[in-house]
């Protein structure tokens, strides 16, 4: 097809900023799992938007933090940097409440040299928390650093479409890469731990989500109804036992919220069942976590 306009748009930032809110607000579903935790995201996710004759495949990543100390951590901002080599359009997103600091100031600024000739805007977001007075100070701020910023409430939805029509308008003519109503490239299996691993960093507090990873074991689909086996890795007994909880309650809290969200995902029925295993060391092991690199497209 003649006409047909095709752009890769990086969703970039401090952790917590925002990215996975605003993707699952753009493409309007949950692709991308949202917590108010730091260092959410741990693998690239994309989420494909058609429209007119456009296609826009937006890539949210993980936080990029300056100093990563540990393997996972440094893996994961390795992800988000190595994910603007092909990218057309960088998208930074800012959470407007938090200062604007040295870290992020050096990372702007590397931006710019570094990936120059990349088109990039800045995304204030979380503009619901602040004042119409505030708001105008706070882009002030940020003028220096990129030609084009946007205001935006990736939680109301506020000022995507602004965003959207510009994104669409600065997409080159390139022939489509995906299906017109393809959402994600995303294996469903993974989506599915990812919802698992969501509803473990919302009931358990403190360091040990970070300590936890899941895994999709089986999948199999009978008379309509799937069953599914997940594995929590943990790293000791001392986890295991947080995990399933006083008379497993903890780990069937879990699978219930779980088990909801996946259903309508997959939009069937759903027979969930969790597993908690021990596997030490997984986070220091590049090889444990080696299926974050997942292949894109
Ligand atoms: N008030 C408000 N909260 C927001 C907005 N956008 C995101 N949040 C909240 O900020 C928190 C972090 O959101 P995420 O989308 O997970 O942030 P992230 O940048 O993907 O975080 P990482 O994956 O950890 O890097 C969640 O509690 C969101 O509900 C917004 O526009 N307004
Ligand atoms: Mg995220």
């Amino acid at each position: 097809m003649t006409n047909q306009k095709t752009i890769t748009v990086s969703i970039i930032g401090y952790p917590n900023a925002g990215k996975s809110t605003l993707l699952n607000s753009i493409i309007g579903q949950k692709i991308s799992i949202v917590t108010p935790k730091v260092q959410t995201t741990r693998t690239v996710i994309d989420g494909i938007l058609t429209i007119n004759n456009t296609q826009m495949i937006f890539c949210d990543t993980p936080g990029i933090f300056r100093d990563p100390g540990k393997t996972l951590e440094k893996s994961i901002v390795k992800t988000a940097w190595s994910n603007l080599e092909n990218t057309d359009l960088v998208l930074v997103i800012i959470d407007a409440t938090r200062k604007l600091d040295e870290d992020l100031e050096s990372i702007l600024n590397n931006l710019n040299t570094k990936y120059k000739k990349i088109q990039k805007a800045i995304i204030l977001n979380k503009l619901d928390l602040i004042s119409k007075d505030k708001q105008q100070e706070i882009e002030g701020l940020y003028k220096n650093f990129a030609d084009k910023i946007f205001k935006i409430s990736a939680l109301k939805g506020e000022g995507i479409e602004g965003l959207l029509a510009w994104v669409e308008e600065v997409a080159p003519v390139f022939p489509w890469i995906h299906a017109e109503d393809d959402l994600t490239t995303i294996p469903i299996k993974l989506l599915a731990s990812e919802i698992t691993r969501e509803k473990i960093f919302l009931k358990l507090s403190k360091e040990l989500p970070y300590e936890i990873n899941v895994e999709t074991e089986s999948w199999k689909e009978k008379d309509g109804k799937i069953e599914i086996h997940q594995s929590i890795f943990v790293k000791k007994e001392s986890q295991k036992m947080i995990v399933i909880g006083d008379k497993g309650s903890m780990i069937k809290a879990i699978g219930i919220e779980a088990r909801k969200e996946i259903e309508e995902l997959a939009g069937a029925k759903v027979n969930l069942q969790l597993f908690v295993k021990i596997r030490k060391n997984w986070t220091e092991n590049p090889e444990a976590y080696k299926y974050l690199r997942m292949e894109q497209g």
